[in-house]
């Protein structure tokens, strides 16, 4: 079934619940079939661009979380279609309440058997966008139960401040992590049912565990930003490695609307 191509009806229940807690999970987004369609497309897409040649145990605690595979989208027609889809991209809007939204850039993020966990973080500390309107979907492509290491959510912890401006990596998963004890936020620690996609916004903290089983997770993400968002002015050199990247040619005070940001849906 192509569901894909159809919307994806957001109750004022559920947007609500994401606006409080600037996370949500969603079930049957994706059909069975379309999991493993995307997912067969897509692990060819990374196995083709890989470059990790490194054994786990000799990498850093970032690169033992995930091989990260970016912008396939402009690689493939077949990925284009599920970054650009209809469906995805009017959750994202309706989830955060703006007409239309953009893409910032996708990622594929697999994690290999025996990978370490993905430390405490907050996306947006790497973007250069002016507004908090931004949200990634966390597309598993297999049943990801908890053994696997699902995405992990500190709800409504986008409210906090402290450990905005860490990035990802050793330092973070334990200031974050005591941080987040200390302000008693819930963690959200579950499993996705197959078809089930999860929608986060840059400001609030997540995580995900180790992959202890004898399987890659593998999950696409696709972040977008409302159309209208602004270039603003670098706070650090990873926003400034990500305007180079991901929006090149984008002027700061203006909308991000170059080639690579194209309006999805
Ligand atoms: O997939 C993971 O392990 C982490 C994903 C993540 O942090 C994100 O998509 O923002």
């Amino acid at each position: 079934m192509n569901n894909l191509a159809q919307p994806y009806p957001i109750s004022p229940e559920a947007k609500a619940f994401y606006q409080e807690n600037n996370y949500i999970k969603l079930k049957q987004v994706l059909s069975p079939e379309e999991v493993a369609h995307f997912s067969e497309v897509i692990s060819a897409e990374v196995q083709r661009k890989n470059t990790q040649e490194k054994l786990i145990e000799e990498r850093d605690t970032y690169s033992k979380a995930f091989l990260q595979i970016f912008n396939l989208w402009t690689e493939s027609e077949e990925v284009k279609k599920f970054v650009m889809s209809k469906r995805l991209a009017q959750i994202a809007s309706d989830l955060m309440g703006c007409e239309q939204v953009r893409i910032y850039h996708d990622q594929a993020l697999f994690k290999e058997a025996g990978g370490g966990i993905t430390p405490w973080h907050a996306d947006q500390y790497y973007w250069p966008i002016d507004t908090n309107n931004t949200i990634t979907a966390w597309i598993p492509l297999q049943a990801t139960p908890l053994e696997m290491g699902p995405l992990e959510f500190s709800a409504k912890s986008q409210q906090i401040v402290f450990g905005r401006d860490l990035q990802i990596g050793d330092d973070s998963e334990v200031q974050i992590k005591q941080n987040l004890r200390v302000n008693n936020f819930e963690h959200v620690i579950e499993a996705f049912d197959l078809g089930e996609v999860s929608f986060h916004s840059g400001w609030v903290f997540h995580r995900a565990g180790a992959n202890q089983t004898d399987q890659m997770r593998k999950v696409m993400t696709i972040i977008y930003m409302d159309a209208k968002a602004k270039l603003m002015n670098p706070k650090n050199d990873n926003q400034i490695h990500d305007w180079n990247t991901w929006c090149p040619g984008a002027k700061i005070g203006e909308v991000i609307d170059t080639e690579l940001n194209p309006i999805a849906g």
